[in-house]
C-alpha cells in the first residue's frame, strides 16, 4: 500500500528549506522585481518552499515565473528559439525542435519509481530505492541549471475547479519544455492557491536539460517519486521524458485513484470525443489504446473532439461518469498523418489554418516546410532532420518514427471547446479498449457486464511502437495504461472491478474493444496487409453509439455481443463505401483457437500475480467454456452465420 508523505523528502532533504519565509528569501536572491511580483500571486507554503528547495539543487543564474499571460507565451516561444532549443519555419507559428537521435521516445531503461522500503511497484516497472535515488540526485543533479535561468510554470492536469483536475508545477531549464507545456495544459496560476486547496495536492516536476550530448545521455534519468508527488529528470528533452506533467503526473493521478480515490475516480490513457448521432444526439466515448496505436486518430474521426491521450473520470451526484482531458493540446504522432485519413490535423500542419505548432524530429526542407514518413508527399530535394543533413539519396529515412507535432486543440475545427473546458466534465456512455491485434480479436465486440467490461481492458495485447526506446513484439498491455501503473496490477485491476461496478453509476456504460489492426495474412483473404482502413473507425464508432442507445441489437458471441452484417452497411455506406458480406464474415468469424490462446496467455501471466480479483478468472473461464462448447459445434473457425 503506497503511503504519502512517507520516507525522505528528497527535494527538502537537499535544499534544506523548510519554511515559506526562508524560501521567499532565498527566492527574492535569484529574481529580478517583475518575477518577485508574479510570485506573490502563489501563496501556498509548500509551493514556495519546493521552487526554492529546486533552486539550490539547481543552482540557477536567475529564475523566470511563467504566469501564462499573452506576454509570458510569447516570451518563452521567443527564448526557446534563441537558445536554439527551436527554429522557426516557413508558416507562422511553426517552429521545430531535434532531440538527440537516443531521446526519441520515452526512456523506459531509464525511468524509475522511487521506492520506500516496505513498498511494492508493478512488476512491469523499473524502480530505485529512495536512498539511492537521493545520491543520484544530489550528485548528477545539483548545480545543473548553473548560469542559466530556472523557469516555474504553473498548469493545471484538467479545467480549473474540475473534480478530477490536480494542478502542477513545472520546474525547467528549457524553453521549448515550457513553450510545449503551454502549449498542452491550461494555466492555473491565478487560481493555484484556490485549486490545491480544493484538490488536496498538488504534483511537482523538476527538470534540467544539463549539459545536452550522446556522451551524457547514459546520465539521463526519469525519476517518480510516488510518496512525494515529485518527478526529477536530467538529461533529457523528448517531451515525454521531461514534460512529466503528462505521463510522470499521470502516474501519480493513478495512484491517486487507485489507493485514495478507490470507487470514485479513474485515471486512464485514453482519449475522449463525441460522436453525432440520429437525431442530432450526443454520445461520448473514452478510449484507451497504447502509444502509437491509433488514439489520436481516433479521436480525431468524432464530431466534438475532447482529448487524445488522457482521460481522468469520476462519477458525479447523479450517477453519470464523467471525464476531463488533463491537456489542452495533442503531442501527436505524425508519421502516416495524411490528408486522407487526418484532415482537420492536416489543415493545422500544412498552414492552412493559422496554429502554433512544435514540429519535433521531422524533416525540413529548406524552404522551411515539414515532411514525414507517411504524408503522401513527394520528397524534397535537400534539407535537414534529427541526424543531420538530409537527402534522398542518403537513405535516411524521412522522420523518427516517433517524430510528434505539438499542437493546441483550439486549432482543431472539430475541437468542442466549450465542452472541453468545462469543469462538469463529459459525460461518457462508452468505453472502449484497443490494441495491435493481427489475429486474434474481431474490429468490435461488447461486453455485456461490467466485470467483462473490465476484463477486455485487462487482456489488451499490442505490438511494440517507437514511443518507447527500445520496445519490441507483441504484449500484454492491460489497459493500455501498463506503463503508467506504478502500484501491483492487480490493485489498480481492483479499482476498475469497484469502479465500473460501483452502484453509484446510474447507467452503466458500454465497455467494448476495437481492433483495427487485423490483416488479410491472419484472416484467410487473398490481399496484403490491414483487412480495411483508417476511416472504417468511423463504422465501429458510429456501431457503438448505436447500441449505447438501443437502436442495434448485434449478436450474442461468447466473447460478448458483434455487430450484425445489416446494422453495419448504412454506417459504412455514410463513409461512401461499400461494405460485402465477405468481408464482414472475414473481419467478425470467430477464430477460437486464437482467441482460446489468447485466454490461456492472459490466465498464465495473471496466474503469477498475487491478490487477483477473482472476477477475471470467472470471466476467462466462463469464456473458455463457451469457446470450446462452440468449437465442438462449429469447428475452430466459426463463420458468423453460425452464430446469428
Ligand atoms: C504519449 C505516449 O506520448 O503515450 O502519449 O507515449
Ligand atoms: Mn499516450
Amino acid at each position: 500500500m503506497l503511503r504519502l508523505n512517507h520516507g525522505n523528502d528528497i527535494l527538502a532533504s537537499i535544499g534544506a528549506i523548510t519554511t515559506a519565509a526562508d524560501a521567499r528569501a532565498l527566492l527574492e536572491g535569484l529574481t529580478d522585481e517583475d518575477n518577485l511580483r508574479k510570485l506573490d500571486t502563489i501563496t501556498t507554503a509548500e509551493a514556495l518552499i519546493k521552487i526554492a528547495n529546486a533552486a539550490v539543487l539547481f543552482q540557477p543564474r536567475d529564475i523566470w515565473i511563467n504566469d501564462s499571460s499573452a506576454e509570458a507565451m510569447a516570451f518563452a516561444r521567443k527564448r526557446a528559439v534563441e537558445e536554439g532549443e527551436e527554429f522557426t519555419m516557413k508558416n507562422p507559428g511553426h517552429t521545430c525542435h531535434f532531440d538527440l537521435p537516443e531521446d526519441q521516445g520515452r526512456m523506459v531503461n531509464q525511468t524509475f519509481y522511487i521506492v520506500n522500503d516496505d513498498e511494492e511497484t508493478s512488476v512491469l516497472a523499473k524502480k530505485m530505492h529512495r536512498d539511492e535515488a537521493h545520491a543520484y540526485v544530489r550528485e548528477v543533479m545539483s548545480g545543473l541549471m548553473k548560469g542559466r535561468t530556472m523557469t516555474v510554470s504553473f498548469w493545471n492536469r484538467g479545467p480549473t475547479g474540475a473534480a478530477a483536475a490536480v494542478p502542477a508545477i513545472m520546474i525547467t531549464d528549457s524553453f521549448y519544455v515550457v513553450h510545449s507545456g503551454n502549449i498542452l495544459y491550461p494555466t492555473v496560476f491565478a487560481a493555484f492557491d484556490a485549486e490545491v486547496q480544493r484538490a488536496g495536492t498538488f504534483f511537482t516536476n523538476c527538470h534540467s536539460m544539463g549539459e545536452l550530448s550522446s556522451e551524457n545521455i547514459p546520465k539521463a534519468r526519469i525519476f517518480m517519486d510516488r510518496s512525494w508527488f515529485t518527478t526529477f529528470s536530467c538529461y533529457c528533452t523528448y517531451a515525454g521524458n521531461p514534460l512529466l506533467l503528462k505521463k510522470g503526473n499521470h502516474r501519480f493521478a493513478v495512484d491517486l485513484c487507485t489507493y485514495f480515490r478507490k470507487e470514485d475516480q479513474l485515471s486512464e490513457h485514453m482519449f475522449i470525443t463525441g460522436l453525432t448521432g440520429p437525431g442530432g444526439r450526443k454520445t461520448f466515448f473514452a478510449g484507451a489504446a497504447p502509444s502509437g496505436c491509433g488514439k489520436t486518430t481516433t479521436a480525431m474521426v468524432g464530431t466534438d473532439f475532447i482529448g487524445d491521450d488522457l482521460a481522468q473520470m469520476w462519477i458525479d451526484g447523479q450517477g453519470t461518469i464523467r471525464a476531463v482531458n488533463p491537456e489542452i493540446g495533442i503531442f501527436g504522432i505524425i508519421e502516416d498523418v495524411n490528408w486522407e485519413g487526418d484532415p482537420y490535423l492536416m489543415e493545422c500542419i500544412e498552414g492552412k489554418k493559422p496554429a502554433e505548432i512544435i514540429f519535433s524530429n521531422i524533416l525540413v526542407d529548406d524552404e522551411g516546410l515539414p515532411h514525414w514518413t507517411g504524408d503522401r508527399q513527394p520528397d524534397p530535394a535537400h534539407g535537414r532532420n534529427y541526424l543531420g543533413e538530409w537527402t534522398p539519396d542518403l537513405g535516411r529515412h524521412r522522420s523518427h518514427p516517433n517524430s510528434r507535432f505539438t499542437l493546441p486543440c483550439t486549432s482543431i475545427d472539430n475541437f468542442n471547446a466549450d465542452r472541453a473546458r468545462s469543469a462538469e466534465g463529459i459525460p461518457v456512455s462508452v468505453i472502449t479498449y484497443s490494441g495491435r491485434d493481427a489475429d486474434t480479436m474481431v474490429p468490435v465486440w461488447v461486453a455485456r457486464t461490467p466485470d467483462e467490461g473490465v476484463a477486455i481492458g485487462a487482456s489488451i495485447v499490442s505490438k511494440a511502437t517507437a514511443t518507447e526506446v527500445g520496445a519490441t513484439g507483441v504484449n500484454r498491455q492491460p489497459w493500455a495504461n501498463a506503463p503508467f501503473i506504478p502500484g501491483p496490477l492487480t490493485d489498480y485491476m481492483q479499482a476498475q472491478f469497484l469502479f465500473f461496478n460501483s452502484s453509484k453509476i446510474a447507467q452503466k456504460p458500454v465497455m467494448a474493444g476495437l481492433n483495427y489492426f487485423l490483416t488479410h495474412e491472419a484472416r484467410g483473404g487473398s490481399g496484403k496487409g490491414l483487412l480495411g482502413e483508417k476511416k472504417d473507425v468511423k463504422a465501429w464508432l458510429g456501431w457503438l453509439e448505436l447500441y449505447a442507445h438501443g437502436d442495434v441489437k448485434g449478436y450474442d458471441t461468447p466473447i460478448g455481443v458483434i455487430p450484425r452484417h445489416e446494422e453495419l452497411v448504412p454506417l459504412f455506406a455514410a463513409i461512401g463505401k461499400e461494405y460485402p458480406r465477405e468481408l464482414y464474415e472475414m473481419q467478425f468469424a470467430l477464430y477460437v483457437d486464437n482467441i482460446l490462446r489468447r485466454i490461456d496467455l492472459q490466465m498464465a501471466a495473471y496466474g503469477k500475480e498475487a491478490n487477483l480479483p477473482p472476477q477475471l478468472f470467472a470471466v476467462y473461464e466462463r469464456q473458455k467454456a463457451d469457446l470450446n462448447a462452440l468449437k465442438a459445434a462449429h469447428g475452430s473457425v466459426v463463420p458468423v452465420s453460425d452464430l446469428a
